[in-house]
């Protein structure tokens, strides 16, 4: 099997929800291609074809369910290597991330909480439907340089605002570098709110912390 077979397998594999299939593939596909190319290639194409499926009433909330449970099988599997590979980096600075409020989308805060631990941030994840009070109350009690918050719908994007509004009126506004990024938000959005970065992708993400960060400390 060639390479692009391998991750178009996974795709179809993930796209119909079985688990089994997915870590199959992903297992033989590891003996060639780097977990990495594995997520971007095979898996989030997956993702946006179960999206596209759903909008169009093709599928509906167990399907895209499967999907999201086979891509968390997989993860098991990929996680500790992508961690493996960071584990000599020299710790660089304090993150704490999670998903906003009444927002349950894991998946990509779960890919840039591992890549940030990769490049060398302690990660503190708090997972999902994180209001802002407990992102800020997290990010001052483990002395955090950065709040990242993901937000996947139109409906939740909001309260990444409202994590900038409890902190002006904390009067912390200034001592939290606030990253934000996921499916919907973009740089226009991340301006209008006053974050000081987004990501569109978990490698976006990382490059914009270490930028800001090294800003910050006046490198
Ligand atoms: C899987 C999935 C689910 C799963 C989530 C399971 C889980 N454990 O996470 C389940 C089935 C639970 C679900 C539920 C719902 N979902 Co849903 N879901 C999806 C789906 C198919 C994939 C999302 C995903 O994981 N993508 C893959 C990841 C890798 O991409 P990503 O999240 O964008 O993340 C990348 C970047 O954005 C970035 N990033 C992400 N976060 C951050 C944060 C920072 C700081 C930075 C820098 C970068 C960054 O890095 C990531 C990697 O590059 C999307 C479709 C889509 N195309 O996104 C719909 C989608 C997001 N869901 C949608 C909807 C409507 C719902 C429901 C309301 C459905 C319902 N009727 O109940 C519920 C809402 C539940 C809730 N309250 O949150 C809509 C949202 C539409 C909108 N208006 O915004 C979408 C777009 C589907 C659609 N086309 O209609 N969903």
């Amino acid at each position: 099997m060639t390479g692009d077979e391998a991750l178009k397998g996974i795709e179809e594999a993930i796209v119909s929800g079985d688990k089994e299939r997915s870590s199959q593939l992903v297992e033989e596909a590891l003996r060639e291609i780097d977990s990495l190319t594995i997520i971007q290639r095979g898996m989030m194409p997956a993702m946006e074809m179960v999206g596209d499926r759903f909008s169009h009433g093709e599928i509906y909330l167990p399907e895209m369910l499967m999907a999201a449970e086979a891509w968390n099988e997989v993860m098991t599997l990929l996680k500790p290597k992508m961690l493996a590979a960071g584990e000599s980096v020299a710790k660089i600075g304090t993150v704490v991330i999670g998903t906003v409020q009444t927002d349950v989308h894991e998946i990509g805060k779960n890919i840039v909480a591992t890549l940030l631990g990769t490049a060398g941030f302690e990660v503190h994840d708090l997972g999902v439907d994180i209001p802002a009070s407990k992102f800020i109350g997290k990010a001052e009690e483990v002395d955090a340089d950065i709040i990242a918050a993901s937000a996947i719908m139109t409906t939740t994007m909001t309260y990444q605002r409202d994590i900038l509004e409890h902190l002006m009126a904390r009067g912390l506004r200034d001592k939290y570098i606030v990253l934000v990024g996921g499916g919907v938000v973009n740089q226009k959005w991340a301006d209008e709110i006053g974050a000081d970065g987004y990501g569109e992708t978990a490698a976006d993400g990382v490059r914009v912390a270490k930028e800001l960060l090294t800003r910050r400390k006046g490198g």
